[in-house]
């Protein structure tokens, strides 16, 4: 599908698009799959896609919404398409330290005309980062407050009114029974909303391998028993979740168990020398793959899907070929990834070196085109 992308784009960039009401897509099409200004390409059934006014980008979603995580455990890799590729939207969680703090000031929320052009170039998922500070004020175990709720939920809604998946993304918690509660809260005022998707906690680390494992198990446990058994769930693990070291870290989570059979593990993965993503240098063309096959392993040995929740590399060419190594890893196992997400987007990111915030960041006018065509 790739390869098909990128011919097509050599062989003249004005004409790769499907006409009004054209076909774009379904079960072997082999035809444009980009439809021209105004139009967009809608799936009809598994098997019939075509091109219909409007900008919402409904093209790729209708075929993921059913599909729940395989359960069974193949034992060679599957290439093909992957389910989810996205963008982190990081905003709502920033000023740390300053709770509740002052919107405009402290914390802001994703823009919802950023978003609108991320989801015309075929970004199908969102990882909204919010904070669990200013969602419960001082204890977990408190009321929502209504005001940081209604503004989540409106970009939340805006993601998934448009046919894309939204994940919730709290900061590290410690306190497995309060974990529970706020679980309970959140999940509540998200269970009707399938789109949403529940990611327990971001990056824990240096935490007691036990206690990674017990709070996410109160995690899936209070959300399925709110009644949000719809949604999937993404359980991060410790040492920040990095896939380069989950083999040797994190294999205590294979014993997670979720009643609605839906659960997915996050990690992330960095290209630079110390795996942080605080640099513009990657290792070599090749490390991408090579950080992530370890992880590979892992789920197919254990039967479990993955997402690369974070991920990300400098603007310049050997980056661009290590991104490339790992996006076509990825493809290339689909049977044990399901998607991945660049870090990040936001309003407030400027000219940070990975910044994905159209139509400037540094990160989406190097790598848009490439990671587009990753899209589902
Ligand atoms: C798609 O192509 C495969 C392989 O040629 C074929 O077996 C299958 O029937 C085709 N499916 C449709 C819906 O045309
Ligand atoms: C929510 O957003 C509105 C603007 O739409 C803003 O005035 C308000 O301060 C925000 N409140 C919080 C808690 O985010
Ligand atoms: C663990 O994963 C890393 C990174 O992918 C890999 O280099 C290493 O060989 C793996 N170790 C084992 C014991 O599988
Ligand atoms: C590289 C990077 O910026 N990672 C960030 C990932 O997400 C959380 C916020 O949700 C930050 O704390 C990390 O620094």
């Amino acid at each position: 599908m790739r390869s098909f992308i990128i011919s097509s784009a050599l062989v003249g960039l004005a004409t790769a698009a499907a006409s009004p009401y054209a076909q774009c897509g379904g079960t072997n099409w082999s035809g444009d799959v980009v439809c021209e200004s105004g139009y967009t390409c809608t799936v009809s059934n598994e098997y019939y896609s075509q091109c219909l006014p409007g900008t919402a980008a409904s093209t790729t979603l209708a075929t993921s919404t059913t599909k729940a995580a395989p359960s069974s455990t193949p034992t060679t890799g599957a290439a093909g398409k992957l389910k989810w590729l996205g963008i982190n939207l990081s905003v709502a969680e920033f000023g740390t330290g300053e709770y509740p703090g002052v919107w405009g000031t402290h914390f802001y929320f994703p823009d919802d005309s950023a978003i609108s052009t991320l989801l015309e170039q075929g970004y199908n998922i969102f990882r909204v980062a919010f904070s669990m500070e200013r969602l419960v004020a001082d204890k977990l175990t408190n009321t929502v407050a209504a005001d940081y709720l209604k503004n989540l939920t409106a970009t939340v809604d805006y993601i998934t009114d448009n046919g894309a998946y939204a994940i919730l993304d709290p900061e590290i918690i410690t306190d497995v029974e309060g974990f529970g509660s706020f679980w309970t809260t959140v999940a509540t005022a998200f269970k009707s909303n399938e789109k949403v998707i529940f990611d327990t906690n971001n990056e824990y680390h240096d935490m007691d391998q036990d206690l990674v494992l017990n709070l996410n198990q109160a995690a899936i446990d209070a959300i399925r028993g709110a009644g949000a058994t719809s949604q999937y769930i993404f359980a991060e693990g410790n040492s920040w979740s990095g896939a380069h070291s989950w083999n040797t870290t994190n294999g205590n989570l294979a014993g997670l168990t979720d009643s609605a059979d839906k659960l997915i593990y996050e990690m992330h993965q960095y290209l630079d020398s110390d795996n942080s993503g605080t640099s513009d240098v990657c290792v070599s063309t090749t490390i991408g793959a090579e950080r992530v096959s370890g992880a590979t392993a892992w789920l197919r040995e254990n039967g479990k899907i993955g997402f690369l929740g974070e991920f990300a590399g400098g603007a310049n060419s050997q980056c661009e070929a290590a991104v490339t190594g790992l996006l076509d890893h990825l493809e290339e196992n689909s049977d044990v990834w399901e998607g991945a997400l660049w870090w990040a987007a936001g309003p407030w990111w400027a000219d940070y070196i990975y910044s994905f915030e159209p139509p400037s960041g540094t990160g989406y006018t190097y790598y848009n085109t490439l990671l587009k065509s990753y899209a589902p």
